[in-house]
């Protein structure tokens, strides 16, 4: 029988070669990536393909279970996926000889090649992050294997026998290595220098490609640009659309909360002095508008509440702001809309589409181009510099964000984003109404107690709000002011709750007289449906 050999090198230091060979790896690659385009950094190409390519229902479970944080999850699992890989190649590389180290990264290499390269606008150049992080990591690795070991002198003892009481078998016995004859022992030392200064290479080349990246970000355009007045302001909000009680959604969203739903899994930075849009199809006269051509044009303010379509009964994905805009149908009478088009299919910055129904567009209604979100420039993760807002119609189907391009067609010619993984062509909002006071299990103190929350119609306006205790008859709340049926409404009401346990849930009536129904339904096809009902202990 014979003996395998013993390892000299321990198995967490063969894997922490190899961890430290994939951080540089990653550091280079994201430092290349970052000048050029942040999308080319293969762990983000990964996350966008993996974002592309899972089913409808799993990315929504991602919305969902994760919220505004699903990218964060998505990157954090390709990452520890990576390190626990690294590790791999580390300990192969040490067992079987560099060669398949090597091997092991390019095959990753590979991985993300093929990411990065199916992105709508690859180019070649793309794959440099990609090829110069591999050869980055090959090199750490063959460095690291070096350093892992030192050659022994003829018949000395190894000289940290000390240190490895628990690895005896493996430093009394060294190995002989590729230079044959030639006896090693295990390099402790040499192994930790390495990887501190690998780790610290891969952390100084993320930290640069930071700053490199930030000369790349349009936060400094953002900043400086200066929205031209509206020809057709908002009114002031009328009083009394916020009834100011504590813990209620106040009636208009900031941007820091307003909540944030795309595929983008890095951030879409689209400047400005080079946006342009593109209107053609079938039009009369293509058009297309720079940005400045944009803003000269009249722009239009609207209170507009949008909605996720994801959405589950009671849940976060609705906010609310003033928009500033051009409106969608003066651009389109400019081009000329031919007579049986029913379809408008945009397209963002970063190839995301989205259908609309013309008839919506060319209603009257606030459908804008917007350039300003409450007041200041649209935020960069909320479409700058320029998204559509539709008031009536689930985000997925109306408000394309960096949108860079329309195109007149037909729904039964083109298909959108979502439309090709099982939505609905067609995305009216539904009527919806939600308890924000009390929270949903919360305790409160017996006797009067406010209950309140906001319902929402865009378009149809909410014209009652209803609240049933404990499945009793259904009493009208109170209802805040609105500037107009496009945005949300709060509500409240006072219910009279005895000591215990009690159920309290909510209808809402839109403006065509037509209320909520209680049939539950999922968000998958056309929106989630049924009363948002909580559970409340008094005492
Ligand atoms: N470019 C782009 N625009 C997009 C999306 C997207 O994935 N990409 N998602 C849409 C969806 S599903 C919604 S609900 C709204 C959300 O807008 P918000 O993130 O500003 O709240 O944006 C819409 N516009
Ligand atoms: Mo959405």
């Amino acid at each position: 029988m014979s003996r395998a050999r013993p390892e000299v090198v321990p198995g967490w230091a063969a894997a922490l070669g190899g961890l430290t060979a994939g951080a540089v790896a990653l550091g280079v690659a994201s430092l290349v990536a970052a000048p050029v385009n942040p999308d080319t950094f293969p762990v983000a190409a990964v996350g966008n393909a993996l974002v592309d390519v899972s089913p409808g229902a799993l990315k929504d479970f991602a919305i969902r279970t994760f919220g505004e944080n699903d990218k964060a999850v998505v990157s954090a699992g390709v990452l520890v996926l990576l390190a626990a890989a690294s590790a791999g190649i580390g300990v192969l590389a040490r067992r079987r000889g560099l060669p398949y180290g090597v091997a092991g990264l390019a095959l990753f290499g590979v991985v993300g090649l093929v990411a990065v390269l199916t992105r709508p606008d690859a180019s070649a150049m793309d794959t440099l992050p990609t090829i110069l992080g591999v050869l980055a990591g090959s090199w750490t690795l063959a460095v690291m294997l070096r350093r892992m070991t030192r050659p022994l002198p003829e018949e000395a003892e190894p000289a940290d026998h000390a240190d490895h009481a628990d690895h005896a078998d493996h430093v009394e016995r060294p190995e002989v290595m590729r230079a044959p004859g030639r006896r090693v022992a295990f390099d402790r030392r040499g192994l930790l220098g390495g990887a501190a200064g690998g780790f610290a290479v891969a952390g100084l080349s993320v930290l640069g490609g930071r700053l490199l990246g930030g000369g790349q970000s349009v936060e400094a355009a953002r900043r400086a640009l200066v929205l031209p007045r509206a020809s057709v302001p908002a009114p002031p909000l009328p009083a009394g659309t916020d009834l100011r009680v504590p813990g209620l959604t106040p009636f208009v969203t900031p941007a820091r909360d307003f909540y944030r739903v795309d595929t983008a899994f890095v951030v879409p930075q689209v400047d400005p002095s080079t946006w342009t849009l593109r209107v053609h199809g079938m039009v009369d006269r293509p058009v297309e508008l720079s940005f400045a051509e944009l803003l000269r044009r009249p722009l239009v303010e609207a209170d507009v509440t949008l909605a996720c379509v994801s959405n589950e009964v009671g849940g976060p994905y609705v906010g609310n702001a003033r928009w500033l805009g051009v409106p969608m149908a003066e651009v389109l009478r400019a081009a000329g809309l031919r007579a049986g088009a029913d379809m408008l299919l945009s397209t963002s910055a970063d190839g995301w589409t989205c259908g609309t129904p013309v008839e919506v567009v060319m209603d009257g209604r606030a459908a804008l181009f917007a350039v300003g979100m409450n007041g200041e420039p649209l935020p960069t993760e909320h479409g700058f510099p320029v998204r559509q807002v539709i008031p009536g119609l689930y985000g997925y189907v109306s408000a394309t964000k960096w949108v860079v391009d329309v195109k007149v067609t037909r729904f039964d010619v083109d298909t959108a984003y979502w439309t090709s993984r099982g939505w609905s062509a067609l995305g009216p909002v539904k009527t919806e109404s939600r308890i924000d006071v009390p929270g949903d299990g919360a305790s409160v103190r017996a006797g009067r107690t406010v209950i309140a929350g906001v319902a929402w119609a865009q378009h149809r306006g909410i014209a009652a709000v209803e609240v049933s205790v404990d499945r009793g008859e259904w009493r009208a709340a109170r209802l805040a002011a609105t500037p107009g049926p496009d945005t949300w409404r709060q509500w409240s009401i006072e219910a009279d709750l005895r000591p215990g346990g009690h159920s309290i849930a909510v209808r809402a009536t839109d403006g065509t007289g037509r209320t909520q129904t209680a049939a539950v339904a999922p968000p998958v096809p056309d929106g989630a449906t049924g009363h948002h009902t909580i559970t409340v202990t008094a005492s």
